[in-house]
């Protein structure tokens, strides 16, 4: 086998190298205020997200209660280019700090994550694009 070959094929045999995932942050896309595109990742444990303020304003940061058990919360400060890397798998409900009240949140999805579980006391508008974000699942 040639080395560029051989090199091919261990590659392959390989684990999966861990990957990094962006999310831009916008105060205002074609999707309308307050988005993160993408708001569904599906990702593998060890893969890593990057926050990118592609707009002002915005953060990145764990919702509570919606994390997996045994994993860290996470906040990025505001304008930050954050990036996290997540390896407990499950479900992160995501919010941006200043924009939770307006529904700016997403979800990650880490390996066999299960269903989300959304707590009572979301704000309404953070549930209702929760909803919207699980509907474009189906
Ligand atoms: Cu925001």
């Amino acid at each position: 086998m040639k080395p560029a070959l051989l090199m091919i094929a261990t590659l392959l045999a390989g684990p999966a190298l861990a990957e990094t995932h962006e999310v831009a942050m916008y105060t205002r896309n074609d999707r309308g205020p307050m988005i993160y595109e993408p708001d569904f990742l599906r990702i593998q444990p060890g893969d890593s997200v990057r926050f990118v303020p592609v707009q002002r304003s915005h953060n990145a940061a764990t919702i509570d209660g919606m994390i997996p058990a045994g994993a860290q919360p996470f906040k990025g400060n505001i304008n930050e280019d954050f990036t996290v890397t997540l390896t407990e798998p499950g479900i992160y409900g995501v919010k941006c700090s200043p924009h939770y009240m307006m529904g700016m949140v997403m979800l990650i999805a880490v390996g066999d994550a299960g269903n989300p579980v959304f707590p009572d006391d979301l704000p309404p508008r953070a549930r209702q694009r929760f909803d919207q974000i699980m509907a474009a699942q189906q």
